[in-house]
C-alpha cells in the first residue's frame, strides 16, 4: 500500500449534525412512503448525467486559434498525443472531433475556417451539421469579420447559442506592456472596444466579446465565459461542463464540489435501497462497489488521476512527481480498490471517527426495517463527503503548486 494511502485520514469535514439532518430527510421520505419514488428519481438523474453529452463547436477564420482552444479546454498542450494540430500556417481543413480525455461524453469540434471568398453562412452550417452542437464559439485572434457576423446571424436563426471570443490576449498584452504608462485594464478595454466596434460595423447590433488566452484560462474573461455558459445551459449540460473543465481556479474547484455534493446525496440514497450489506469484521453496512466507483469518479473530476496529472505536468513543464508531492490526503483514482475502501472504513471505525452508526442508532425506533438501509446511507454519505473534502483540498494544493511554477 502506498504512502499516500496510509496517510488517508477521515472525519474532518462532516459533523453529527450533518448526518442527523440527512437522516431526518430520509426519515420523512420513509414515513411519507416517498422513498421508492425518491430513489428511482436519483437513479434516473445519475443515469442521465452519465449519458448526457456536451458538443462544443469552435469556429473562426484560419489561424484564429480554434485548435489551440480545443486543446486548452481539454487541459492539453499542443504537442502531445491526441492534441489538435496547431500552427501559423493553415492547419484545420476539415471538421474534426476531439473527445475530452477523461469524460468522453464531452466533445470539442474543431471546425474549418470560414473565411473563404465564396462563404455562405447557411451552407457552411449545413455542411458542419450545426444541429449537433450545444453552442458555438466564434473565435478571432485580432478582429471579427463580416463572415463572423453572418454566421452568428444564421446560428441565431437556428435557435442555437454562440459566443464571440477574442483569443491571444496574452500576446496583445505582452506587446502593449512595453509602452509607457501601460495599464492592463486599459489595454483589455481597448481590445474589447475594438472588437465590439468591428462587430457593430459588420452588422451585429449588440456585441459582447470575451477576451481570453489559451494559456491562461484562469484569467481575463474565461471565468466569465464559463459562468455565462453555465447560466445558459440546461442543468444537466451545466453539470457536465463544470465536471469536465480543468480545475484552473479555486472558484472552478468550488463549483465542482457543489456539483459532487448533489451527486453524493443521490449515490447515498441509492445505497440505502440497493446496497445494505454488512462489511465483514466491521460494524458497518454499505455497498463497497458504490463507494469504489464514486471515489474514482470524484478523483477524476478533480484531476487526481495519473493521466490528468501527467497532462498538467506537461502543461506547466515540470515533473509529475513535483505535483504529486502536493497531494497529502487523497489517493489517485488508480489506487482506489475494494481493499483500499475497507482499509479506510476500518481506520474510521478504529479511530472512532465513524459517527454514522451512533447517529443512525438514535433513529432505529422510527426507521424500523429501514435501519440497515439507513446505515448504508449514512456510511456512504459520511465517507464520500469526507473524501470529497480531502480531494478538493489536495486538488487546490496541486493547482497552487502548478501555478507557482
Ligand atoms: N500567445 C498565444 N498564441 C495563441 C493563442 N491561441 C492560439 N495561438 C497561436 O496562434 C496560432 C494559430 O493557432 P491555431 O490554433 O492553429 O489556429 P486555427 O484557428 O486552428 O488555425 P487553422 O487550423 O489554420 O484554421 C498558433 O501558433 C497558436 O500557438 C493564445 O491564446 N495565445
Ligand atoms: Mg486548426
Amino acid at each position: 500500500m502506498s504512502q499516500q494511502i496510509s496517510r488517508t485520514t477521515m472525519g474532518a469535514a462532516i459533523t453529527k449534525n450533518m448526518v442527523t439532518e440527512e437522516l431526518e430527510k430520509l426519515q420523512k421520505d420513509w414515513e411519507n412512503k416517498n422513498l421508492p419514488d425518491v430513489t428511482k428519481k436519483c437513479q434516473e438523474d445519475l443515469d442521465l448525467l452519465k449519458n448526457t453529452t456536451l458538443e462544443i463547436a469552435i469556429t473562426g477564420v484560419s489561424g484564429a486559434g480554434k485548435s489551440s482552444l480545443v486543446n486548452a479546454l481539454r487541459g492539453m498542450t499542443d504537442f502531445e498525443d491526441g492534441a489538435a494540430e496547431t500552427g501559423e500556417t493553415e492547419t484545420t481543413r476539415k471538421r474534426d472531433s476531439y473527445l475530452h480525455p477523461t469524460f468522453p461524453n464531452v466533445t470539442m469540434w474543431d471546425l474549418p475556417g470560414i473565411g473563404t471568398p465564396n462563404f455562405e453562412a447557411k451552407e457552411y452550417l449545413k455542411k458542419v451539421k450545426f444541429e449537433k452542437y450545444d453552442f458555438f464559439i466564434i473565435i478571432a485572434s485580432n478582429r471579427f469579420t463580416e463572415n463572423d457576423v453572418l454566421l452568428a446571424r444564421e446560428i441565431r436563426k437556428m435557435n442555437k447559442r454562440f459566443y464571440y471570443v477574442r483569443t491571444r490576449v496574452d500576446s496583445s498584452i505582452d506587446s502593449e506592456s512595453k509602452k509607457p504608462n501601460y495599464s492592463e485594464e486599459k489595454c483589455l478595454e481597448k481590445i474589447r472596444e475594438y472588437c465590439c466596434e468591428n462587430l457593430t460595423q459588420a452588422g451585429e447590433s449588440n456585441p459582447r466579446v470575451f477576451l481570453i488566452s489559451r494559456w491562461h484560462l484562469d484569467k481575463y474573461d474565461f471565468p466569465l465565459l464559463q459562468e455565462t455558459l453555465e447560466d445558459e445551459l440546461d442543468d444537466l449540460k451545466r453539470d457536465v461542463l463544470i465536471l469536465s473543465l480543468p480545475a484552473f481556479s479555486k472558484e472552478a474547484l468550488k463549483k465542482k464540489r457543489a456539483t459532487m455534493e448533489a451527486y453524493i446525496r443521490k449515490v447515498a440514497l441509492l445505497s440505502c435501497v440497493i446496497g445494505a450489506v454488512p462489511v465483514p469484521g466491521l460494524s458497518v453496512v454499505c455497498d463497497l462497489a458504490i463507494l469504489v466507483g464514486s471515489m474514482i469518479h470524484i478523483c477524476k473530476v478533480f484531476g487526481l488521476d495519473e493521466d490528468s496529472l501527467n497532462r498538467l505536468a506537461k502543461r506547466v513543464g515540470k515533473p509529475v512527481d513535483a505535483l504529486k508531492s502536493a497531494i497529502k490526503k487523497s489517493p489517485l483514482a488508480s489506487q482506489i480498490t475494494t481493499e483500499f475502501v475497507i482499509d479506510m472504513l476500518t481506520k474510521s471505525v478504529v479511530c472512532g471517527t465513524m459517527i454514522t452508526v451512533e447517529v443512525v442508532l438514535d433513529f432505529v425506533p422510527v426507521l424500523g426495517s429501514l435501519t440497515g438501509g439507513a446505515l448504508s446511507f449514512g456510511t456512504t454519505f459520511y465517507i464520500l463527503k469526507n473524501f470529497l473534502h480531502d480531494v478538493e483540498k489536495d486538488a487546490e494544493n496541486v493547482r497552487a503548486k502548478a501555478a507557482a511554477f
